[in-house]
């Protein structure tokens, strides 16, 4: 937890969001301004500010993360059509919340690019 942190605000019932999934290690809400029809932050209840921050010990975490991805994609129905997976990393990839995430885009055809911004 960090107290400054607004997704550990969300993750603590703090803030209000739109959570989509949880389990003991991992919560899962809307994106406030969805680039996709599908567009899920998914989070670590442990505080890791970038992927550059994890640990070794946060390998199966990690793991975690992309496992309820998975199961998030079938439960909006992405499976067949498939969706992206983003981590951005620091300033240059434009990330603008420092507690990992994964964002998983969906829903309607993705350009075939790999930038940040609308057209992700
Ligand atoms: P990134 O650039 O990877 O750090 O993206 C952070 C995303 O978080 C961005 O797409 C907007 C979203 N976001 C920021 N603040 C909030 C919030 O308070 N609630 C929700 N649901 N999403 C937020």
């Amino acid at each position: 937890m960090s107290a400054d942190c607004i997704f550990c605000k969300i993750i603590n019932r703090e803030l209000d969001a739109d959570i989509v999934y949880e389990d003991e290690d991992v919560v899962a809400f809307k994106d406030i301004n969805p680039a996709a029809p599908v567009h899920i932050l998914i989070t670590p209840r442990k505080h890791i500010p970038t992927i550059m921050d994890m640990e070794k010990s946060d390998e199966a975490l990690i793991g975690r993360l992309h496992s309820a991805a998975n199961e998030i994609a079938r439960a909006f129905k992405l499976e067949k059509k498939g969706y992206r997976i983003v981590i951005n990393c620091g300033s240059d990839a434009g990330q603008i919340v420092f507690h990992l995430h994964l964002h998983l885009l969906g829903g309607r055809p993705l350009l075939q690019t790999i930038a940040k911004g609308r057209g992700v």
